[in-house]
């Protein structure tokens, strides 16, 4: 999940200084804000600092963040998927390529590579940010088929290349975030989601490199889910991991702490960080929260929680 951001005082002295997407392409920075959260807490991984947003650049897109991504034109015609460009691997994101380098030169911590999933860049492309019901974003699909079929699979052109990328230069897993994923009906995600899933994680085959599938708000989607080449599977905090592990034989599940949680007193933060670890003990469990560190949370609370993993004897015979 996200665990560098506005959370971290460190972080707020370098955004106070530079724009988004200047730390971004900035590899001394990106690589810093990417180990800042490595030097203050004992975690056993870092995430590289970017966005789900950062490929779509080199597609000739024009993205700026307020906080959230907001795409200047809005793509919804046959004429404006026509105008994106597939740049060569090399050419999406160099700056990512050098940032990597750098962390993997620092620290001896692995380091995930992340991409966004397909629909849920599309659900920012369309809509022209974030928004509260996709509204628009639904109509278009439906309205306009062939042309988001034509938007999904130049989205999963580029993220397959973005992704081979981040492997070529360093990462040692990645994960996609479907944050919108949602959202959708089984039969939308079906037809709009799943394919595209598919294309991408299957062309990571056989680089060897574990890959993570988040899907936010969408434990209606988990029979589809199921059919993703997928090493690991990241659960959201709605779904106690107990009753993902039946659903998911064989993968390794990753979670699932609700970030809202982080607020909360010392008391809770500790009871329901054990609880989730219980929750885990019924085969390979990666704790994480299960979405994004909050602006809000003291980071005092996520050194306890990272204090509280490491403590945690996974054959111990605990009763919830
Ligand atoms: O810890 C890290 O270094 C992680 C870096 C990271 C990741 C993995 C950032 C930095 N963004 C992301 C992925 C991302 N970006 C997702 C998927 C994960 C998730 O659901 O949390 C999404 C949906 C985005 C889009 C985005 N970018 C949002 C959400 C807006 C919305 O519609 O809800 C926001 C606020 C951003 C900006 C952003 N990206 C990253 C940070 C730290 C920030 C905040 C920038 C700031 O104002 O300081």
């Amino acid at each position: 999940m996200r665990q560098a951001g506005r959370y971290l005082p460190e972080y707020r002295a370098i955004k106070d200084r530079f724009g988004f997407w200047e730390m971004v392409r900035t590899p001394e920075i990106a690589a810093e804000v990417t180990l800042q959260p490595l030097r203050r807490f004992d975690l056993d991984a870092a995430i590289l600092f970017s966005d789900i947003m950062t490929p779509l650049t080199s597609a000739g897109i024009q993205i700026e963040f307020n906080p959230g991504p907001c795409v200047t034109t809005p793509i919804r015609s046959h004429d404006a998927i026509r105008r994106l460009r597939l740049p060569h691997r090399s050419a999406i994101a160099p700056f990512v390529v050098n940032t990597i380098k750098m962390v993997r030169e620092e620290s001896v911590r692995p380091l995930i590579g992340f991409a966004g999933a397909p629909l849920t860049l599309a659900a920012y492309l369309v809509e022209g940010g974030g928004s509260a019901d996709y509204g628009v974003l639904k109509r278009w699909l439906h309205d306009n088929t062939p042309a988001a079929h034509d938007l999904l699979r130049f989205l999963s052109d580029l993220t397959t290349r973005y992704l081979h990328l981040q492997i070529e230069a360093g990462v040692q897993a990645v994960q996609i975030f479907d944050s919108w994923a949602g959202i959708h009906s089984v039969r939308t995600y079906d037809e709009f989601g799943l394919p595209y899933l598919k294309q991408i994680l299957a062309a990571l085959d056989g680089t060897g490199v574990p890959r993570i599938y988040l899907a936010v708000g969408a434990a209606h989607l988990y029979r589809q889910i199921r059919t993703l080449p997928i090493e690991v599977i990241s659960v959201d905090w709605r779904t106690p991991l107990d009753e993902c592990r039946t659903l998911f034989p064989g993968k390794t599940l990753q979670g699932n702490l609700d970030p809202a949680l982080l607020l909360a007193s010392s008391k809770v933060v500790t009871e329901e960080t054990r609880r989730t670890l219980r929750q885990g003990l019924g085969g390979p469990h990666i704790f994480n929260l299960g979405h994004g560190v909050l602006a809000t949370t003291p980071p005092d609370n996520v050194a306890r929680i990272v204090d509280i993993v490491h403590a945690y004897t996974r054959t111990e015979d605990d009763v919830l």
